[in-house]
C-alpha cells in the first residue's frame, strides 16, 4: 500500500501541472494574422483564461494595435502598433479583448479583427476531503489500468 501512494503522489505530481497549464492560442491557426479571416469563429468554442497567451502571426504590411471596444466597432486604431510579425501576448486579467490590424482597410472591410473574452484563472483542482480515500481510489485506479494494459499486452 505504501509503494503504491508513492506511485499515486508521483502521478499526481506529474500530471497536475499539466492539467493547470497555461494554453498558447495561435490566433488564426495555420493562417495565422491576415485578411479575409473570420476571427469570430475562430475564436469560438475557445476558452481564453488569465496566464494564456495568444500569439499573432503575420508579415507586413500587416500589424497588431490592442484597442478597446469603440476602437474595435469603428476600427479605429491609436498608439503604436506591434509590429514583430509573432507577437506574443500575454493575457493577465479576465474580460473582453479587443485586436485589430491598422493597415488600409483590412479590418474594417475584410475582417482584420479580433474580440476575446478572457476568464479568470483556471482554479487549483480542490483537495479530497478525505485525502486517505483519495489516495486509495487514486490507487485503485492505478491497479485498474495496469491490469488493464497487462490484459491488453497478454491479449
Ligand atoms: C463570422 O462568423 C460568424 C459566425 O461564427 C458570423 O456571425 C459572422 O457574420 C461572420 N463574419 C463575417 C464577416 O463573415
Ligand atoms: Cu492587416
Amino acid at each position: 500500500m505504501a509503494s503504491c501512494q508513492l506511485i499515486a503522489l508521483a502521478l499526481v505530481t506529474i500530471f497536475l501541472p499539466t492539467l493547470t497549464m497555461a494554453a498558447e492560442h495561435i490566433v488564426g491557426d495555420e493562417q495565422g494574422w491576415t485578411v479575409n479571416f473570420n476571427y469570430t469563429t475562430w475564436a469560438s468554442g475557445k476558452v481564453f483564461h488569465v496566464g494564456d497567451t495568444l500569439v499573432f502571426n503575420y508579415k507586413p504590411p500587416h500589424n497588431l494595435f490592442k484597442v478597446d471596444g469603440a476602437g474595435f466597432k469603428d476600427c479605429a486604431a491609436t498608439g503604436e502598433p506591434m509590429t514583430s510579425g509573432n507577437d506574443i501576448i500575454k493575457l493577465s486579467s479576465p474580460g473582453k479583448k479587443w485586436y485589430i490590424c491598422g493597415y488600409g482597410k483590412h479590418c474594417s472591410e475584410l475582417g482584420q479583427k479580433l474580440v476575446i473574452n478572457v476568464k479568470a484563472e483556471t482554479p487549483a483542482p480542490t483537495p479530497e476531503p478525505n485525502a486517505a480515500y483519495g489516495l486509495a481510489a487514486s490507487c485503485y485506479q492505478i491497479f485498474a489500468a495496469a491490469v488493464a494494459l497487462v490484459a491488453m499486452i497478454a491479449a
